[in-house]
């Protein structure tokens, strides 16, 4: 059977660094890619940021590869993370050989709650003056991360996980947060440690070793991810996976880069290393780990776009890969 994957670019560098990930995967498998509309653009043009076409398509696609939304970001994001039923956002963030980083032995796992929090689209406007957000915490969602937190460590045998919350000041959310993973890591027989988020950022950034695989709220996991991307050598980097039960959808961590789109210059290392989660997601483990080995190969080695301080472009990169894939 030929896996269907749906292929939303997006905005920004988002359009540059999709076709390079696509390159590799037609390099290493046969599948049938669906390319979609969705972002910026197709609002200007459309009125609508999510074509409800797109919107279908990622709900009955195996899998789904998106590149990054700017303005429209939480008309595109959140609803295509629901139209998969991702309840979890997978962000591991790890330094390279090679690559000048401010913390070369960090190696995080962020597991970030993807459907609720002050995520979960309930703002308003109530007056010129005052504007508000209700905060959504459920006990079942929490319950849901906590269940594949408890997985995620068993099988990759780390010892437990930690959990990031501010529990202590926003006792009634954070607080149904922490104590639902924490009691369903304890009937699981799984260790857990509690951590402030924000003597998390300090932590982490003093000694990063203290940490394996983090679960936080859905606000904390995209803030410190991107805080550990800064320690990794930057946002070019980091990859995700969006989980749901029955499909997925993969997205580099960053977002459009407004300021390098369109110069061909972006680094599709995220990108791609998404794509080898999008393979492993499929079942397609050794050409997930080959497309992983090629992608640490030239990030040691080279060429390297300029975020990393060298001067070749997306194409090069991409190139090189595809290479050492051959
Ligand atoms: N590649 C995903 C993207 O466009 N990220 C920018 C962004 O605003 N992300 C918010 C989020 O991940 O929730």
């Amino acid at each position: 059977m030929t896996e269907e994957i749906v292929v939303v670019p997006g905005d920004g560098i988002g359009k540059e660094v999709v076709p390079a990930a696509v390159s590799v995967l037609e390099a290493v498998g046969d599948f049938e890619f669906v390319e979609a509309e969705a972002g910026d653009a197709v609002k200007e043009e459309t009125g609508e940021a999510l074509p409800e076409e797109t919107y279908e398509l990622a709900a009955s696609a195996d899998a789904t590869l998106f590149g990054a939304a700017g303005e429209t970001a939480a008309d595109v994001i959140l609803p295509l993370r629901t139209a998969v039923d991702s309840f979890v956002n997978v962000r591991p963030a790890k330094a390279y050989p090679g690559v000048d980083a401010l913390r070369p032995e960090t190696d995080l796992v962020f597991l970030r709650e993807n459907t609720e929090g002050v995520y979960s689209g309930h703002e308003d406007r109530l007056s010129e003056d005052l504007s508000t957000l209700t905060r959504v915490v459920t006990t079942s969602a929490s319950e849901r991360l906590a269940e594949f937190a408890c997985d995620y460590v068993e099988d990759r045998e780390y010892d437990g996980f930690s959990v990031a919350h501010k529990a202590n000041v926003m006792r009634e959310t954070d607080g149904r947060f922490r104590d639902a993973v924490v009691s369903v890591a304890e009937d699981r027989g799984v260790e857990t440690d509690e951590v402030l988020m924000d003597a998390f950022a300090t932590r982490v950034c003093l000694d990063p070793t203290q940490f394996d695989v983090v679960v936080c709220p859905n606000l904390a996991g995209d803030v410190l991810s991107d805080l550990a991307a800064g320690l990794v050598g930057g946002l070019g980097l980091l990859p995700s996976a969006n989980i749901g039960p029955e499909r997925a959808l993969f997205e580099p961590v960053h977002g459009t880069a407004p300021d390098i789109a369109g110069e061909g210059v972006a680094n599709p290392s995220a990108t791609i290393v998404s794509a080898a989660m999008l393979l492993e997601y499929l079942g397609y483990d050794e050409e997930g780990e080959q497309v992983r080995d090629a992608v640490e190969g030239v990030l040691a080695d080279g060429p390297r776009t300029p975020d990393l301080g060298g001067d070749a472009s997306t194409e090069d990169v991409t190139n090189a890969v595809l290479e050492r894939l051959d």
